[in-house]
């Protein structure tokens, strides 16, 4: 693992959420987060500095306005009582980003934190950047970039499943494997490029039934975990659900119901959404992402056409589909409708949705359910989603629907799409060895493919990385993570 001593700078930010809060956490780290914090934070006991005070302690003591010059902090006769605050102190290594840590713990005024930062950064604190704290962790070797990663995935875990595979995944599960995986092709390589250096001589270090057994073990797994990826993502971006149909059937209606919230405008034209709306809610335990779509109707409107074509788009990527269709309205559109959706459908849960029952009779319900598109395979359900009614059934169905797997504390499950593509490729390189293998390729060509796959693997965890690459995953995180 990377290992970086020599990181000059102490920086610090607000950890907890942007606005006001109960209390709030500004967090230093760095060689200097103790005689920084010491310049401004004023012990309750006289003697019992920050530097003097106990890792994993906490203390409690002021904060004044004015405290800007180093030194002064000691003597609080004069200034203007800024805060009371608590400030936990942490000492390298054994700390969240191994450095030595102070967090401080201020009312959670925005005037009082903006004051505590910028006496901070007078005393030679820089601001943190998005992610810096958890880039410092994996930069002194705290943790691994799979593991840096699952930190902002724990952090907005918004369902029980995505929460427990970003635990999983951050102390460690996911990265052992690779690195045991990678420590074996290690071996292997090393005595192939041993070989190697024999040249003509016809030596074999490297004992070819077990490499080719090896290279199958390691297919096995890494297919399994590229297959991972499909429900990983679902469970962590929501299950999607595209609600579909004819202009006016009540998509926005239902849309706006289950997520219980009128996110999507409602009105009784013909056409109002042209756009995709969407946006997740759990429900029990599981993420589902809703996405409201324009109506499908023969139209020359451009813009409308351009609507109906994400429409369709969403459709592809959807895992479920709620077909709404308006009960109180029948005409031939709907065969054109039918024709638009069913055959995109392939593979994937389609549900009939009836909305607007309020408005028809147990009769005309029952000629529905016996004649309206026999042939099309799909659940049916009748609902109105204006007046709520069955809509707690809808909520059964999608649960059935999404036929999630219970996972195990242990499982280990891809849910980062850099991990996944690099995982396909590094699949694809492991079996370019055991077919390689298989043939008698030349052990130079074998080497260069695991060595390529090694590759992979060593990108997942960070022990392969770029500034650029770096740069791309934490700058995704918030500034105090
Ligand atoms: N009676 C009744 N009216 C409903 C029901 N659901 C929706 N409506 C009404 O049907 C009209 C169209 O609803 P929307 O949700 O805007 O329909 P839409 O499918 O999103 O329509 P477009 O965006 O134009 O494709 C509105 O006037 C709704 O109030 C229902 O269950 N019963
Ligand atoms: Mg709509």
């Amino acid at each position: 693992m990377k290992k970086n001593n020599d990181i000059a700078t102490t920086i610090c930010a607000v950890s907890t959420p942007a606005g006001v809060g109960g209390i709030a956490v500004i967090r230093v780290s760095g060689k200097e987060a103790l005689p920084v914090c010491s310049k401004i934070f004023v012990p309750a006991q006289k003697n019992k500095t920050l530097e003097k005070q106990k890792a994993y302690t906490v203390s409690y003591g002021k904060i004044f306005a004015n405290r800007e010059i180093a030194g002064q902090a000691h003597n609080d006769k004069d200034g203007e009582l800024l805060d009371e605050v608590l400030a936990t102190v942490f000492r390298a290594p054994h700390s969240f980003t191994g450095e030595d840590i102070v967090e401080i713990s201020c009312h959670g005024s925005a005037f009082i934190q903006q004051e505590i930062l910028k006496l901070l950064l007078t005393n030679g604190c820089e601001l943190a950047k998005p992610g810096e704290f958890t880039q410092r962790a994996f930069l002194n070797g705290k943790m691994d970039l799979s593991q840096a990663e699952a930190v902002a995935d724990v952090i907005t875990s918004a369902s029980a499943a995505a929460h427990r595979l970003a635990m999983n995944q951050m102390r460690g599960g996911f990265s052992n494997e690779l690195h045991q995986l990678r420590g074996k092709l290690l071996n292997f390589v090393s005595l192939m490029e041993l070989e190697l250096d024999f040249g003509e001589e016809e030596v074999e270090f490297a004992d070819r039934s077990q490499l080719i057994e090896l290279a199958e073990d390691i297919q096995t797994r890494l297919a399994g975990l590229v297959q991972s990826f499909s429900w990983g993502n679902v469970l962590k971006n929501g299950v999607p659900v595209v609600i579909v149909g004819e202009t006016n059937a009540g998509k926005s209606t239902l849309l706006n119901l289950l997520l219980n919230e009128e996110k999507a405008i409602v009105s009784d034209i013909h056409g109002t959404t042209r756009d995709v709306i969407e946006d997740v809610i759990n429900i029990n335990g599981i993420l589902f992402r809703f996405i409201d779509t324009a109506g499908i109707r023969d139209t020359t409107d451009e813009i409308e056409s351009l609507g109906i074509e994400r429409t369709f788009r969403k459709i592809e990527q959807a895992a479920i589909i709620l077909w709404l269709i308006d009960t109180t309205h029948f005409n031939k559109e709907i065969e054109y409708i039918a024709d638009q959706i069913v055959p995109r459908t392939k593979g994937k849960k389609l549900i009939l949705v009836f909305n607007k029952i309020d408005k028809i009779s147990p009769e005309e319900q029952q000629i529905l359910e016996e004649e309206f598109l026999p042939q099309v395979p799909a659940e049916r359900i009748y609902l109105s989603a204006k007046y709520k009614k069955n809509t707690e059934k809808l909520e059964k169905i999608l649960l059935k629907a999404a036929n999630l797997p219970e996972l195990n504390e242990t499982d280990v499950v891809v849910t980062n799409l850099r991990h996944y593509e690099a995982l396909t490729k590094a699949l694809e390189s492991v079996s370019r060895v055991e077919e390689g293998l298989k043939i008698n390729l030349s052990g130079d060509l074998i080497a260069q493919d695991i060595r390529e796959c090694m590759h992979y693997l060593g990108e997942i965890t960070g022990e392969i990385s770029t500034d650029e690459v770096l740069g791309n995953i934490f700058g995704k995180f918030c500034i105090g993570k």
